[in-house]
């Protein structure tokens, strides 16, 4: 959002916004090329760690190969920047959030949509692979929607990086179960890439078909021993076509898994399989040379308005509009079934007093609050399923007097995210006039009208 008086950081030509994804080392944020509008996503690394693992010759190797390459079901490198400090990696912006969600709210999948995924899944594998290019960390995070329902996998060409530097937070594993990985890179023998991308694809399946994880346990040990053992039980409304290939696909000893080749004759497979359409990519590598060759490009880094807010960023009615599903024309599209991981609400309580109130309200839920101007950040203090829970809430000026909060998950499960907003809105009912349920319901809001007459 456009926020006047508040810092802007430009990367090169892009204006970075929101954080998709955030973790101890990596983080996501969405941002937008100012030449040309496109939206993006761009993974900010710390350079000292990849030069220090001396890792560079690998990930320099993989990234130039995904750098030349356009897959429809690969989240597209656009191009790699660097500051002294950082790498820049600008990303396909992926709208339509994780696939894991999706089972979230919605529980397993019909066994046509879940083949339709695990096809798309397999074509995006098998075309990295064929490039010499393994993912060695697949699993529902990575697995992205776009706006036509298209899967589109995400990090193929960072998997040189170590667990702890691929994590971002809405990919998460750090500390994580090892529930997707094969037990071969358990127990850390030498490895081979592919085999052990087929396994976890196998344990995607799985998950889409049955909405639970084939193996599971709260002990790490016994999780893999279970792992080692393969002992697969499925839900009854598995097909046998599809319990045959999981079967092959899920077996312990790599050698004896089935290959990529093999999955593509599988006959439960091929149903309604649709060939992918990949394009060469016209892009170049000087980027690539110019990040893993060269030392220092500071400047490419730009901050806009150095200014401190002195009152809250307005929200014009574009804006508005746009957060009110009412009038989101996306809606006519798409069924809206993905969980919330930002919401809003208005209030007609002076900026500072909302401040004050969602303080108070954040501290007794175990929440450790930071503050700066009208942006907070609220800190879990207990861990969750994906570590800590990190919220970020924003009060913007709507019309005078009249404010709308954001509160957007920043890391954290947006399940526990979901419960955390539930009791928080309860704590924050005197201010609140209305919230998202009610403005979204309203297309005739007041807000709106006032909005658009102050433009
Ligand atoms: C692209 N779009 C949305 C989110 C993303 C997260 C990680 C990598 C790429 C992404």
């Amino acid at each position: 959002m456009d926020t006047p008086g508040t810092l802007r950081t430009r990367v090169g030509k892009y204006e970075l916004g929101r954080q998709l994804g955030e973790g101890t080392f990596a983080k996501v944020k969405f941002a937008k090329n100012i030449e040309t509008g496109l939206s993006v996503a761009i993974k900010i690394l710390d350079k000292q760690k990849i030069f220090k693992d001396k890792l560079v010759d690998q990930i320099k190797r993989e990234i130039s190969t995904l750098k030349l390459v356009k897959h429809p079901n690969v989240v597209q490198l656009y191009e790699i920047m660097a500051s002294k400090s950082k790498i820049y990696f600008v990303l396909e912006y992926v709208p339509g959030g994780e696939l894991f969600s999706r089972i979230a709210t919605k529980g397993k999948l019909k066994e046509n949509e879940a083949r339709k995924y695990f096809q798309q899944l397999i074509n995006a594998v098998d075309f990295c692979h064929s490039r010499g290019v393994y993912h060695r960390d697949l699993k529902p995070e990575n697995l992205l929607l776009d706006g036509q329902n298209n899967l589109k996998v995400s990090d193929f060409g960072l998997s040189a990086l170590p667990q702890h530097l691929r994590d971002d937070g809405l990919l998460y594993t750090t500390c994580g179960t090892p529930n997707y990985v094969a037990p071969e890179v358990i127990i850390h023998k030498g490895y081979d890439g592919a085999k052990a991308d087929i396994w976890s694809c196998g344990v995607i399946l799985f998950v889409l078909m049955a909405g639970y994880l084939p193996f599971d346990d709260s002990n790490l040990m016994n999780l893999y021993r279970k792992i080692h053992r393969a002992n697969l039980r499925f839900p009854p409304w598995f097909s046998s076509g599809a319990r045959k290939l999981i079967n092959r696909i899920l077996n312990p000893n790599p050698k004896l898994r089935i290959s990529m080749s093999q999955i593509k004759q599988d006959s439960w497979f091929k149903k309604g399989y649709k060939l992918p359409f990949v394009e060469e990519n016209s892009g170049t590598l000087e980027d690539v040379n110019a990040v893993f060759n060269e030392a220092n490009e500071e400047h490419l880094i730009s901050k806009v308005k150095e200014k401190r807010a002195s009152r809250p960023a307005f929200l014009n009615a574009f804006e508005l509009i746009s957060l009110s599903k009412g009038l989101d024309l996306s809606g006519l599209f798409e069924e809206q079934t993905e969980v919330k991981e930002e919401l809003h609400f208005t209030s007609k309580y002076p900026a500072s007093e909302i401040i004050s109130k969602i303080e108070e309200t954040a501290k007794p839920l175990g929440f450790n609050v930071q503050k700066q101007d009208y942006k907070m950040r609220l800190q879990g203090t207990e861990t969750g399923r994906k570590g800590p829970l990190s919220v970020a809430t924003e009060v913007f000026e709507v019309a005078p007097s009249l404010y709308m909060v954001e509160v957007r998950k920043a890391a954290g499960d947006t399940l526990e995210y979901q419960h955390f907003y539930q009791n928080f809105a309860k704590g924050l009912k005197d201010i609140v006039w209305k919230n998202d349920i009610e403005l979204e319901n309203d297309h005739s809001s007041e807000v709106v009208p006032s909005l658009l007459s102050s433009q």
